[in-house]
């Protein structure tokens, strides 16, 4: 059976991945970085015991701005197959840490392509690197396709537009089985609480229990594609099973403002939605005329993305993908489990403990 090495493994697409390679009968290699707090909550149900002597799930401590690390780990490993999810990857906080930013996402992405080069693994390793829309950043063209000219506006995607050429450019170079998934936005119950999807499902829920009075937030008009994770990492796998190495858009084809986001989630909880004000003074209000949503003008990026919607068409042609799960699916999935969250915390603020109240 075949053996892959996730980098990120902790994180959103990286648990979901593991599960479904571990599915697939793959033995799964993990990286993560060291943390003074457990940081494998979203893969804790995956976990085997160091002690038992056959495991088929391992984790290795390793960081992206660590050449010997990688190089160690992957010399250990010997993997046919290194997907590299691990990245700074939020878009705001980017513009906060440019220089780790870099660092982790385009040269993280150079030092596990040397790794397989340097150990001589061209011809046994594949490798898939996590590239995205926000390379398409200012939209030249749409929807956004393969061919569509990259406007990066981020350091981000700066960032992973190296990460993407570099790709290409060891592909090129030295043969290696190296491939790009261009993907849009995806999202799940274990999305990261600061993206703006997780955000509004979270609050929206602690504000219906009364656990937090509002929600802030930045570009209500923003546009997104938005998916759901667990579609889209099978198409990481399914890249990674071609004869050649190609490039790859991964989209729904639909769009959505985050304002549509806020709207279904509220719909979902009850919570009807009535808007008022423009730009920074626009705020959302319940039908009890009780301010729920507020801009808050710390959530605006020095320059946004405004608007993003793919086309998959190639992926669909070639690789027989399509998405599964619909908008409307992704959001109720997300709210209700979010809701039973805030219903656990909501018990234990009933029973005399302080529930913590995290804005973003
Ligand atoms: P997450 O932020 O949920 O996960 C990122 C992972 O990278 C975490 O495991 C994190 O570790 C790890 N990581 C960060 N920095 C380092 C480092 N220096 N060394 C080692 N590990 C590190 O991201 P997603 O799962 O959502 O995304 C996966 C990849 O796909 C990322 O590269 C992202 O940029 C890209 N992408 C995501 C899209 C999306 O909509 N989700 C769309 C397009 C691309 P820790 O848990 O310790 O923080
Ligand atoms: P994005 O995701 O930047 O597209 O990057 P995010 O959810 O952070 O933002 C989406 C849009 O919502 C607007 N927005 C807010 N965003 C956040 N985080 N918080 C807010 O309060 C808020 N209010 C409005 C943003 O301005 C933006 O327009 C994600 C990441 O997963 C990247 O790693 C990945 O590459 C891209 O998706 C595709």
């Amino acid at each position: 059976m075949k053996t892959a090495l996730i980098t990120g493994v902790t994180g959103q697409d990286g648990a979901y991945l593991a599960e479904f390679l571990l599915g697939k009968g793959y033995t799964v290699h993990g990286i993560k970085r060291r943390s003074s707090l457990f940081n494998t909550d979203r893969i804790d149900h995956l976990y085997q015991d160091p002690h038992v002597k056959k495991r088929n799930f391992v984790l290795h401590y390793g960081d992206m701005t660590d050449s010997s690390s990688l190089i160690r780990i992957v010399q250990e490993v010997q993997p046919d197959e290194i997907y590299n999810l691990a990245a700074q990857s939020h878009v705001a906080v980017s513009f906060e840490e440019p220089e780790y930013t870099a660092n982790s996402d385009a040269l993280g992405a150079l030092r596990v392509l040397e790794a397989i080069r340097t150990l001589g693994l061209e011809k046994k390793t594949r490798f898939y690197q996590a590239s995205t829309s926000e390379l398409y950043g200012l939209v030249q063209e749409v929807p956004q396709k393969e061919t569509t000219p990259f406007y990066p506006r981020s350091p981000y995607a700066v960032a992973k537009l190296y990460a993407y050429w570099i790709t290409v450019n060891y592909r090129e170079s030295y043969g290696i089985y190296a491939c790009n998934g261009i993907l849009f936005n995806h999202e799940s119950p274990i999305r990261g609480e600061t993206f703006v999807t997780r955000k509004i499902t979270r609050a929206l829920a602690r504000i219906k229990l009364g656990l937090q009075d509002c929600l802030y937030l930045g570009n209500l008009d923003s546009m997104r594609d938005w998916g759901h994770a667990k579609d889209y990492v099978e198409m990481q796998w399914l890249m990674l099973q071609q004869e050649t190495a190609e490039d790859f858009v991964i989209a729904t084809g639909v769009q959505f403002s985050v304002r549509d986001f806020v709207n279904t989630a509220a719909a979902e909880l009850g919570i009807k939605m009535r808007w008022e004000g423009t730009g920074i003074d626009e705020k959302g209000y319940n039908p009890d005329g009780k301010c729920i949503v507020a801009v808050d003008e710390r959530y605006f990026r020095p320059a946004e993305v405004e608007t993003l919607l793919g086309d998959a068409s190639k992926a669909k042609q070639k690789l027989g993908w399509s998405p599964k799960i619909t908008f409307q699916e992704l959001v109720s999935e997300m709210v209700r489990e979010d809701l039973k969250a805030a219903e656990r915390d909501e018990l234990v603020k009933r029973h005399g403990y302080t529930a913590l109240n995290r804005h973003e």
